[in-house]
């Protein structure tokens, strides 16, 4: 294999979250209509905005842009999650973070695969949110055990997948020919299967126990039940999903409408009703299911521990209050009210270590410089930028209201909170990475980067 011949991760991580736009184009046309509202916000903010499409190309937030989107599976077994690891893995993407839902309701516990290194997160941020079901939380002892069957029978990935997984694994990449099969391959597992797994009694008995279980152990694969773009005016898109004969979800998850936007934003359009066909004698029998859904994201700052117990605390404040949580009439107002004790400039929020920031020399100095006005001294002068750095993770409460609002029910459950952590990363075959560790290690390395080249007279 000659070099020439080889592509990066990177590359194949584009290929593949290419092809899996256009198929979920395919088969989710209002996903199509919402990539267009989003590509005229977005083009219309920049246009309004000079500073902050500089503050983008500075970053190199603004090529990836309109390649950037974040989708959603969910797996049934410790296997199948081991796998998908390996598989994320050809594609330079390795699992950060640990969220339990379980605490929200929803019997699962996930992670993000994601590139984590600046260039490749740079040339395509692509993530995939990764929920492992537990069945060790339906109460029903004998539908576990035919759940638990179900799942074991089944074959997520095809025999092409497994065996460049492992091509990939010896060589260390793939030949761009290898590359291309590979994707081809890949997609076949979150493609929408639309014949069910079980028949039409088991189906209801599992939807009974929770409704993602029933996505879960019903089908031949995790189809990929949302793809989101990202935009840069989450409010001026939830305004104009309407308009283009959207069914908007009621309320944006996460922070309020800021100045400096804050971690994430989200919101989504109703999953699908569509058409299953379920196993049994003789005739199939057909029925219908709700997964798949549209949802649009604006990110933020990525905050510092600091930061996060504060948000924490303000959105903890604002759910506790009614039982209503995110869906009562004046949410979004008592929302914006709680989150004005959160510095809303970029200057405050990085005087109190509430954010992090990426910094660049703007113009050459010397260390005396340095010794003298100090990295902040150097700001005010302008001759340091301090630039946000994107928050590129999840949020579990957004999350959590994400899954509720489109598993089609109003059904609030609830567990007991039980992280698991161990578990997860023993099924995964993997430690998950700390985000906050890798935000850190992004700042202190610019910050590194920008006093030597101060001490050695460089811009
Ligand atoms: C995942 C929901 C979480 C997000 O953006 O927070 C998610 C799911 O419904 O499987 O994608
Ligand atoms: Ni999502």
């Amino acid at each position: 294999m000659t070099l020439n011949d080889s592509v990066s991760s990177d590359d194949v991580r584009t290929m593949f979250s290419r092809a899996m736009s256009d198929m979920y184009r395919a088969e989710v046309p209002q996903y199509g209509t919402l990539m267009e509202l989003v590509a005229d916000v977005n083009a219309s903010t920049l246009a309004a905005d000079p500073q902050l499409r500089e503050r983008l190309a500075r970053a190199d937030e603004l090529d990836r842009l309109d390649l950037e989107r974040h989708g959603a599976i969910r797996l049934g077994t410790a296997g199948e999650l081991a796998t998908m690891r390996r598989l994320f893995a050809v594609m330079g993407m390795v699992p950060v973070g640990y969220y339990d839902l379980s605490v929200a309701g929803v019997p699962v516990h996930s992670t993000a695969f994601r590139p984590i290194d600046n260039v490749s997160l740079g040339r395509n941020p692509f993530r995939v949110f990764t929920s492992l079901l537990r069945l060790e939380l339906i109460e029903d002892e004998d539908l576990r055990t035919e759940a638990q069957a179900v799942l074991e029978r089944r074959r997520i990935f095809t025999p092409g997948a497994l065996r460049l997984i492992e091509r990939f694994e010896e060589q260390g990449r793939l030949t761009r020919a290898e590359a291309e099969e590979f994707v081809r391959e890949a997609l076949e597992t979150f493609r929408w299967h639309s014949e069910a797994t079980v028949d039409a009694d088991t189906h209801g008995k599992l939807l009974g126990a929770h409704r993602l279980i029933a996505d879960v152990v019903s089908f031949k694969g995790p189809h990929i039940n949302h793809l989101t773009p990202r935009t840069l005016d989450i409010d001026a898109v939830q305004v104009g999903m309407p308009e283009r004969g959207i069914t908007a979800k009621a309320v944006i998850e996460g922070p309020p409408t800021r100045a400096c936007p804050i971690l994430l934003r989200q919101t989504s359009f109703k999953a699908l009703e569509e058409p299953i066909l379920f196993t049994g004698e003789g005739q199939a029998h057909g029925g219908t299911h709700t997964a798949r859904f549209g949802e649009i994201e604006q990110r933020g700052i990525a905050l510092t521990r600091k930061g996060r117990t504060l948000y924490d605390e303000l959105l903890a404040s604002v759910r506790d209050e009614g039982a209503a949580g995110s869906s009562s009439a004046d949410y979004a107002s008592r929302l914006a009210e709680a989150f004005l004790r959160f510095p809303d400039s970029y200057e405050e929020i990085r005087a109190q270590e509430l954010g992090f920031f990426r910094y660049s020399l703007m113009e050459s100095g010397t260390a005396a410089d340095l010794e003298g006005m100090g990295i902040d001294g150097l700001i005010a002068g302008g001759r340091v930028k301090a630039d946000p750095i994107v928050y590129e993770d999840f949020l579990p409460v957004s999350a959590a209201g994400i899954f509720q609002s489109n598993l089609g029910g109003t059904e609030q459950r609830s567990y007991s909170a039980n992280a698991n952590r161990d578990a997860f990363e023993a099924a995964l075959g993997a430690a998950v990475l700390d985000e906050f560790d890798l935000y850190e290690d992004a700042q202190t390395r610019s910050l590194e980067a920008v006093r030597a080249a101060l001490r050695d007279g460089r811009c």
